[in-house]
C-alpha cells in the first residue's frame, strides 16, 4: 500500500500514464538504448486529500549538474520574478540587516535583483551547473538539496532567515516532512515562507495534464497545502493568484497565530469547498477529458501529415514528455521541436525522441503548423513569432482542448 508523504495516509491511485521518462533527460541518441522510464501514476490521500505522484524517482537523477531548465529563458518570466523580488523585499525584508533563502534559485533569476540591493541572501539550488551560473550573476547560493539538516547548517553559518521564499519547488520535493522541519527550525519567530506552485484547480479546469510528470510531486489545493503546515506550526495567512505557468498560487506561509489569516484565505477555502476539487468526481470527468485529448491530438497531426502539411513542436518542455509518450507522438508526426535553451538543443525529447533544434531552425523555414508545448508562454511566444502565422502558418494548441488558432 503506498502512504501519503504529508500525512501518512492511504494513497488511492486516480490517475495512470503508463511507462514515462524523465522531463528533463534530453538524451543522446547513445543514450536512447538506457533511457530511464517509470510509472507515472497519480494518487490522493484519504486522509489529507493531498494529489501526488504515487512513485518519484530518485532526485538526484533528476536534478543534476546538468538540469537544463533556466528559469531567465522567458521574459515574461524573468519580469515575474524581479517584480516578485520587489515585492517581497517590501512586504518581508524591511528590517534591520535581513538574510532570505531561495529554494531552487535555478539560474539566479530572482535572487539577483535582491542581490543588486546588497540584501543578504543565499540560493540553495542542487544542480551545480546553475550554482556557477547564478555566481556569475552576482547571486550566491550552494549546491545542495534542502532539507532538515541542510537547514540547521544554513542557520549555523548565517542565523535565521526572515524570508524563504520557494517558486516551482516545494511541489517538486518528495521529503516535504524534512523540509518543513528545516524550515521551521531556519524561519525567523516573524519570518515568512512564501512559496508557488502550479494549482491543482487550474490544472484541472483547464485539462493541463501535461503538468503532470516526474518532477512535479504534488498538487496542492489551498485546504490540502494548509493540513501539510499544521504539524509543523505553521499556517497560511495570505494566498493570491497568479497568472503564470497557467495558474498558480502564491502562499505565504506564518508560525500560527503571528499573523492574521486574512480574507483572502477563508474566501478561497470556501470556493475550493464550492468547487469540490479533490472529489472523485472531478478527477474522473478530468481524466475522460485527458483522455479525449490522448486520442484527438494524434488524430489530427496524422490527418495534417497525411495532407502533406509539415508540423513541428516548439518548446521543448518538460510538461511536452508527458504530451508526447502518452499521447504517441513520433518524428513521424513532428519532424523537430524548437527550442531556446542551448542544452537541450541537438539532443532528442526524453522517451519519444523528437530532435531538439534551435528556434532559427523554425523561422528560415516555417512549417505550416506548429504544436505550442510551450502554451503557458504563448503571449510571448506567438508575439515573438508573428511572422510565421502572418505568413499563413497555424498554431496547434491541447490546453485546454485540442484547437488550432490564428496567431
Ligand atoms: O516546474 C518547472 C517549471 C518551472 O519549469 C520545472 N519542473 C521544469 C520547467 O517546466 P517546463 O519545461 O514545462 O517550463 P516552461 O517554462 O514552460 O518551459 C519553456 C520552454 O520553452 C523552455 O525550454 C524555454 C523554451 N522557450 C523558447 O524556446 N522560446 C520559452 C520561451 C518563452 C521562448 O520564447
Ligand atoms: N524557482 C525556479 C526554478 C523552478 S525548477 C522557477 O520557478 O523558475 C525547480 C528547481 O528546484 C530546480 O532548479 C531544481 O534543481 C530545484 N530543486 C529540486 N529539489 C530541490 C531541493 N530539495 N532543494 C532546493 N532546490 C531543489
Ligand atoms: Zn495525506
Amino acid at each position: 500500500m503506498e502512504r501519503c508523504r504529508c500525512c501518512g495516509g492511504v494513497l488511492e491511485k486516480v490517475l495512470d500514464f503508463g511507462r514515462m521518462p524523465l522531463a528533463d533527460r534530453f538524451v543522446t541518441p547513445d543514450e536512447v538504448a538506457d533511457e530511464y522510464f517509470f510509472d507515472l501514476t497519480v494518487g490522493m490521500c484519504t486522509g489529507c486529500a493531498m494529489v501526488q505522484l504515487i512513485n518519484v524517482p530518485e532526485p538526484e537523477l533528476i536534478f543534476r549538474s546538468d538540469y537544463p531548465y533556466r528559469s531567465s529563458g522567458s521574459i515574461r518570466m524573468a519580469e515575474h520574478f524581479a517584480a516578485t523580488a520587489r515585492t517581497l523585499a517590501a512586504r518581508e525584508l524591511t528590517g534591520q540587516d535581513p538574510f532570505v533563502v531561495e529554494l531552487g534559485s535555478n539560474d539566479g533569476v530572482m535572487l539577483r535583483v535582491l542581490a543588486e540591493e546588497g540584501i543578504r541572501h543565499l540560493g540553495v539550488e542542487p544542480s551545480a551547473g546553475l550554482v556557477e551560473l547564478s555566481a556569475r550573476r552576482g547571486v550566491r547560493s550552494v549546491a545542495a538539496f534542502f532539507d532538515h539538516d541542510l537547514a540547521l547548517r544554513i542557520r549555523a553559518d548565517h542565523g535565521r532567515a526572515n524570508l524563504i521564499y520557494a517558486a516551482n519547488t516545494m511541489c517538486h520535493i518528495a521529503d516535504i516532512g524534512s523540509v518543513l522541519s528545516g524550515i521551521d527550525a531556519l524561519l525567523t519567530d516573524d519570518g515568512a515562507l512564501v512559496f508557488e506552485d502550479p494549482y491543482l484547480g487550474d490544472i484541472l479546469r483547464g485539462t493541463a495534464f501535461d503538468q503532470i510528470y516526474d518532477e512535479h510531486v504534488f498538487y496542492f489545493t489551498l485546504r490540502s497545502a494548509q493540513r501539510m503546515l499544521a504539524p509543523h506550526g505553521l499556517e497560511v495567512s495570505h494566498v493570491e493568484p497568479l497568472d503564470v505557468h497557467g495558474g498558480e498560487l502564491r502562499y505565504t506561509v506564518t508560525r500560527r497565530g503571528r499573523r492574521p489569516v486574512d480574507t483572502t484565505v477563508t474566501s478561497l477555502l470556501a470556493a475550493e469547498d464550492d468547487a469540490e476539487l479533490t472529489d472523485p468526481a472531478a478527477l474522473a470527468s478530468f481524466r475522460r477529458r485527458v483522455e479525449e485529448t490522448r486520442e484527438r491530438l494524434p488524430t489530427l497531426l496524422r490527418e495534417l501529415r497525411s495532407a502533406g502539411r509539415r508540423v513541428v513542436g516548439y518548446g521543448a518542455t518538460a510538461k511536452s514528455a508527458t504530451v508526447t509518450n502518452y499521447c504517441g507522438i513520433t518524428p513521424e508526426l513532428i519532424e523537430f521541436v524548437c527550442d531556446s535553451t542551448p542544452a537541450k538543443q541537438g539532443r532528442l525529447t526524453p522517451g519519444a525522441h523528437l530532435p531538439v533544434v534551435a528556434p532559427e531552425t523554425f523561422s528560415a523555414h516555417y512549417p505550416d503548423h506548429a504544436v505550442l508545448f510551450a502554451w503557458n508562454h504563448a503571449t510571448e511566444i506567438i508575439g515573438n513569432e508573428s511572422a510565421f502565422a502572418a505568413g499563413g502558418g497555424q498554431w496547434i494548441v491541447y490546453v485546454p482542448e485540442v484547437r488550432m488558432i490564428a496567431g
